[in-house]
């Protein structure tokens, strides 16, 4: 057994007393209420589920296993000559808690270079799509066709199912999609956009690194495809990508099935796909602009004001839980500071940056007027080449299965039941509030 699957089997035990016993002796203590409008407003803020994995502070932002952004990329073993720690020093982090070793990242490393070899037939039902599919149709539909390998599946049909080990499984099948799931990507984004020329994965590298190698773009990429895989992967359970993630995976279906279900929800333009809304915006920005105008304060502003006046979101800003700057915007944004300041995009985004919140505000709708992740990631990808702003949310979700893969092996691990929360009427919504 791997140490990885080792520390997380120890972990496992040690947590499943405490599930227990609060279920046993706290079951009816009440965490939480539920008022008419969270009931239709999509359950904002209601807090119905549970994980260890990360924790969403509405004004401090996303915490890994309890660390912030900057003390995740701290404490964390880098790769070699790089600034961000390995993706699969992170994944060890994300499942266990513990902080590995170099040598624990080493054998997840190796262990990956194993499992991560796609099946052909994969690659052939994403050529049997038409070419001008969305890369994520493409992505999604990679995925449910690799459904076919699951070993939790198997297990589950080999008539010796039993709950107590059904996580060894998912385990088993999240660690294999982790590693596959950069292979297809890289294939989507050759076979969509560089003529179908693919770049053999190089056995020296590790999982960022060979990523950017089989996208064909070189260094700082593979610190970028760290960075940015790490930064996009968790933001706690309720998030239409995680929860769907988590829902479909409560059913017993594997790995496979939930997470080509969460990459549908994350294809959302209010959710995944802002990334790529973000850099049209821009684009369509500057093209109106014309030649050669500077963008100000003044233009920008009114751009922004334009798109709200026409009923639309300014991609990018906003948020259901954060109320104040994204820590994953300010972790890109320190990138962008650092490697290229003199970036014409990087300005532009940061003079959106002075201006939106501004505009927001004055606007009075949204509850949060700063901007999200995903409001600076797509000039980083585009200042090193990668253009076509249709794969952005591809590469949201390699970084989403890292989070995804960890609840749903600790949701089996602790054995979470079906989810089914509970439909009402609109009448007897209208009872209860008529009884006050
Ligand atoms: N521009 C214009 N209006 C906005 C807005 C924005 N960026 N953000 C919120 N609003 C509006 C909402 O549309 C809503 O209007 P309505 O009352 O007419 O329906 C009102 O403000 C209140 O919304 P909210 O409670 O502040 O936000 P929410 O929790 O309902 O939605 C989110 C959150 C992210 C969907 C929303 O802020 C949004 O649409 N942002 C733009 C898209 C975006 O950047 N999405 C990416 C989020 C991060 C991610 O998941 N990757």
């Amino acid at each position: 057994m791997s140490q990885l699957k080792a520390v997380l089997q120890q972990k496992i035990e040690e947590q499943r007393p405490r599930t227990q016993r609060l279920l046993k002796e706290f079951g009816n203590v009440v965490i939480d209420q539920v008022t008419i409008e969270q009931a239709i407003r999509g359950a904002r803020d209601v807090r119905c589920l549970v994980t260890d994995i990360s924790y969403l502070d509405p004004f401090e932002g996303i915490r890994f296993r309890g660390k912030t952004i900057p003390e995740t990329f701290e404490a964390l073993p880098k790769a070699p000559g790089g600034e961000y720690p390995t993706v699969e020093a992170f994944w060890y982090f994300l499942l266990t808690g513990e902080v590995p070793t170099q040598e624990q990242v080493d054998e997840v490393i190796a262990e990956w270079k194993e499992r991560r070899v796609v099946p052909e037939y994969v690659y052939d039902v994403i050529r049997a799509l038409p070419k001008d599919t969305h890369p994520m149709t493409m992505l999604s539909a990679g995925v449910l066709a690799m459904q076919r390998e699951s070993k939790f599946a198997r297990y589950y049909n080999s008539g010796e199912f039993n709950k107590n080990r059904a996580w060894e499984y998912m385990y088993e099948d999240a660690s294999d999609l982790v590693a596959r799931i950069p292979m297809i990507a890289a294939f989507i984004y050759r076979y969509k956009f560089k003529d179908d020329v693919h770049i053999p994965p190089d056995r020296d590298l590790d999982m960022g690194a060979n990523f950017a190698h089989m996208m064909g773009v070189p260094k700082p990429y593979d610190d970028v495809s760290r960075m940015y895989f790490i930064l996009h992967s968790d933001h706690e359970s309720g998030n239409v990508s995680a929860h769907t993630g988590h829902l479909v995976a409560s059913a017993l279906s594997d790995a496979y099935y939930a997470y080509s279900a969460a990459l549908n929800g994350l294809a959302g333009p209010l959710h995944g796909l802002a990334n790529q809304e973000v850099l049209r915006w821009i684009m369509e920005f500057q093209a109106k602009l014309g030649e050669g105008v500077e963008p100000t304060r003044e233009n920008v502003t009114k751009a922004l004001w334009d798109t709200l006046n026409a009923g639309q979101v300014i991609p990018g800003y906003g948020h259901g839980v954060l109320r104040k700057t994204d820590p994953r915007y300010t972790a890109q944004r320190e990138f962008c500071l650092k490697h290229m300041p003199d970036d014409p995009l990087f300005k532009l985004v940061s003079m959106i940056y002075e201006v939106a919140p501004g505009v927001l505000m004055e606007h009075g709708k949204a509850k949060n007027p700063w901007p999200n992740v995903d409001a600076q990631s797509g000039v980083i990808q585009w200042h090193y080449g990668v253009r076509e702003w249709d794969f952005y949310t591809v590469l949201f979700g390699v970084g989403r299965a890292l989070g995804v893969m960890a609840n749903i092996t600790w949701d089996r691990a602790l054995g979470y039941p079906i989810e089914r929360p509970k439909s009402v009427t609109t009448a007897m919504l209208e009872e209860w509030a008529a009884a006050g």
